[in-house]
């Protein structure tokens, strides 16, 4: 497994984007924020305007949700297909893969073999907007859950909202004009956002480091960026950019929410902005157990852009030196190509 160097990952205080009317505040939270994405494709939020209330309460519905018995879980299942990403995914459904993987999936696939060697040992449910109606939400009746539904339509809107005030830091550290300007800000699409509760199951440390099972292997995300909440277990990595194969661990500090950038932004971009390859592996043992892990709980929120958006890099990015990187593509092509294959094929239920 590749090292992982244990440097704090660089945090912005967005706080002047939530209160503020500063704009000198502004403008140096706003640089700093493009200056640590360009750099590294990541970068710790502090000031971001979700309330701890309402992040402890949506932590609190997770564990409620993951804690019914599978069999009423299952009465919200995932689409057989892979898209919409909807509902809840039982352990061992997904399996998330890497750039790699992909190449050598579509070589087995041809072969009629599969590539699921190791499963992801965890369990998602996923949420859109409610009011998308071609990527309905699939709800577990509400007697199984009182009062989730309702809570988690609520907090996908606070995300959304603290997403467009995260773009307005992005629009204006990154001193575009006109178009330009304008592309940036519809990268929140406000109905194409996922909101996605995960759950990795406590497991014998030993199945993580045989590679029997994993949590969530390295990986790109699709769009335009995710804000990732955790708990406090650990086991977050992010690969530096300036320093391939070398990971740096995503500690968990309260009141901090992750950023990573997508694929699209850095398509949009043509690599100012890096896409951030992250995964989740082992967590650091515990005092009560040095033989199994403590269970995980987590909570992205994908920032997408409109599916019929185009990813051309925007010509502020282009030069001589920096010609185009990237063929143009919609976000619906994009995301279509990469999400047959987390959920291709028979999975393999992991218990
Ligand atoms: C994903 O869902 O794509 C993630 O990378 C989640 C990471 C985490 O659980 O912290």
């Amino acid at each position: 497994m590749a090292p992982i160097s244990e440097p704090n990952i660089p945090t912005v205080d967005l706080s002047a984007f939530v209160t503020a009317t500063n704009e000198a505040a502004k403008q140096e939270a706003a640089d700093k924020l493009v200056q640590v994405c360009h750099r590294l494709g990541f970068v710790a939020i502090t000031g971001h305007g979700i309330s701890k209330a309402l992040l402890a309460e949506a932590f609190a519905w997770s564990k409620k949700l993951f804690d019914l018995p599978l069999e009423e879980k299952m009465k919200a299942p995932h689409p057989v297909e892979a898209t919409p990403h909807r509902g809840y995914s039982h352990p061992g459904k997904e399996k998330v893969y890497g750039y790699d993987d992909l190449n050598e999936k579509e070589v087995n696939d041809s072969k009629g073999q599969s590539l699921r060697k190791i499963p992801d040992f965890k369990e998602s449910y996923e949420i859109g907007s409610e009011d998308n109606p071609e990527e309905p939400n699939i709800w577990l009746p509400e007697e199984v859950l009182p009062g989730y539904r309702e809570f988690m339509v609520k907090f996908y809107w606070e995300l959304n909202e603290a997403a467009t005030r995260i773009l307005n830091a992005f629009a204006m550290g990154m001193k575009l004009e006109g178009e330009e300007a304008d592309m940036i800000m519809k990268l929140n699409s406000l109905h194409s956002n996922q909101l996605r509760l995960l759950h990795y199951p406590e497991v014998p440390r030993e199945a993580i480091e045989n590679q029997e099972l994993a949590r969530m292997p390295a990986h790109t995300d699709w769009g335009s960026f995710t804000l990732l909440f955790q708990d406090d277990c650990g086991g977050l990595e992010l690969e530096d950019p300036q320093n391939r194969g070398t990971y740096l661990a995503a500690k968990p500090t309260e009141g901090t929410v992750l950023l990573n950038i997508g694929d699209f932004f850095m398509r949009l971009t043509n690599d100012f902005f890096v896409s951030a390859t992250h995964r989740v592996t082992l967590p650091p043992p515990t005092s009560s157990s040095t033989t199994t892990t403590k269970p995980r709980y987590s909570i992205p929120y994908f920032v997408s852009p409109p599916m019929s958006l185009i990813a051309k890099a925007l010509p502020t990015y282009v030069s001589e030196e920096k010609p185009v990187k990237y063929e143009a593509c919609s976000f619906a092509e994009y995301a279509a190509h990469i999400s047959k294959y987390q959920y291709g094929g028979p999975a393999k239920e992991v218990t």
